[in-house]
């Protein structure tokens, strides 16, 4: 049998993997390992849905009716629903952000663990059968147990997440997470519907091939960008965007690559959301030797002021991320 680098055989289920993992804790109480089995049954139950996207359509499409005569709603929304669901009856979280809810959502108040999550990333992609993601960040509480959660328990530095990952929708399904101990991959196996270690301590490679980018709009990019891009083109990368952000990063997380989403006049803070996208990325990013920033300092470091804020972000193969960066003018 194959031994991964851990010294556990590739095909180690992830709950097993976990409670090895909680072993090697004298003080761990078992609440962030059940946290992370309750994430991984939210990731199977999305994916069912997810596989179904196209029968739901035939039979009468969003806004309608299905066979059973419920609502059908949308898949982000039907994602939300059941992430939130299987954090609720998990136990162990006391409160959820989520890209899909202005508000935090309240939940069991003596729990110590919050979430935020981006339920389905990629919602352009949803509908047309393109790979598509779930991103989750856990956070320790700063308030006592017990008490009503505040928005402090949330608005936490991405260097205080306890766990980080995402689940892949794409032609397997993978469960990517870090406890800031390395970044370890889990392939589901159908026939199971068990997640099985398929890629342990996962590596970036300090450089790469690939950069991901909506070049449609390269006139709207500053012009620190447009020279990176030129470069790009000069040296001859390949140019790859699959405009989800979990399926772009996990491609060059693997192969070597960055993915930019820059800032432009009209959106001064880019696209993508601090706390349910950049921090979880970032977390994995570095488990495995890449980087994430903002163009100025550390996506993690970043100190939320909101719980939908936004931020620049330039990703993945840590020397393309150095080079990138060190193209903007100091007046930026
Ligand atoms: P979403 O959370 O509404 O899906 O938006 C986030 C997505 C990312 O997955 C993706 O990388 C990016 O938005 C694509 O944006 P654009 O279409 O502007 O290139
Ligand atoms: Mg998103």
């Amino acid at each position: 049998m194959n031994k991964s680098k851990l010294g556990l055989p590739i095909g180690t289920t992830l709950d097993r993997f976990i409670k090895r993992k909680e072993e090697e804790f004298s003080y761990a109480t078992g609440e962030l390992s059940q946290l992370l089995r309750d994430i991984a049954l939210a990731g199977k139950i999305i994916n069912k849905e997810v596989n179904k996207s196209g029968l739901l359509d035939i039979t009468g499409g969003v806004g309608g009716k299905n066979v059973q005569g419920e609502d059908q709603q949308k898949l982000d929304v039907v994602a939300n629903i059941r992430f939130t669901r299987a954090l609720k009856n998990g136990g162990m979280t006391c409160a959820i952000v989520s890209e899909e809810n202005r508000k935090i959502i309240h939940l069991n108040p003596n729990c110590r663990y919050v979430a935020a999550i981006d339920p389905l990333d990629g919602s352009s992609n949803i509908d047309v059968n393109v790979s598509i993601g779930t991103i989750f960040s856990i956070y320790k509480r700063i308030s006592p147990v017990g008490s009503r959660v505040r928005e402090e328990d949330i608005l936490q530095k991405g260097t205080e997440q306890v766990a980080a990952g995402y689940i892949l929708y794409g032609s397997s399904t993978m469960l990517v997470y870090t406890t800031g101990r390395g970044t370890h991959g889990f392939t589901l196996e159908p026939s199971l519907g068990e997640f099985v270690l398929s890629h342990d301590s996962i590596t970036c490679p300090e450089n790469g091939k690939i950069y991901s980018i909506n070049e449609g709009n390269f006139y709207k990019f500053d012009p620190w960008v447009r020279e990176y891009i030129e470069e790009c083109k000069q040296n001859q990368l390949s140019a790859r965007y699959i405009g989800s952000l979990v399926a772009d990063f996990h491609r060059n997380m693997m192969k070597g690559g960055i993915y930019l989403y820059p800032n432009t006049e009209k959106d001064p803070n880019g696209k993508l959301r601090l706390l349910y996208e950049c921090n979880a990325l970032g977390f994995i990013a570095e488990q495995s030797g890449g980087l994430a920033t903002d163009g100025h300092q550390r996506i993690m470091t970043i100190q939320p002021e909101t719980l939908h804020q936004r931020t620049p972000l330039y990703l993945g193969s840590a020397k393309m991320v150095e080079k990138a960066v060190s193209l903007i003018p100091a007046t930026l």
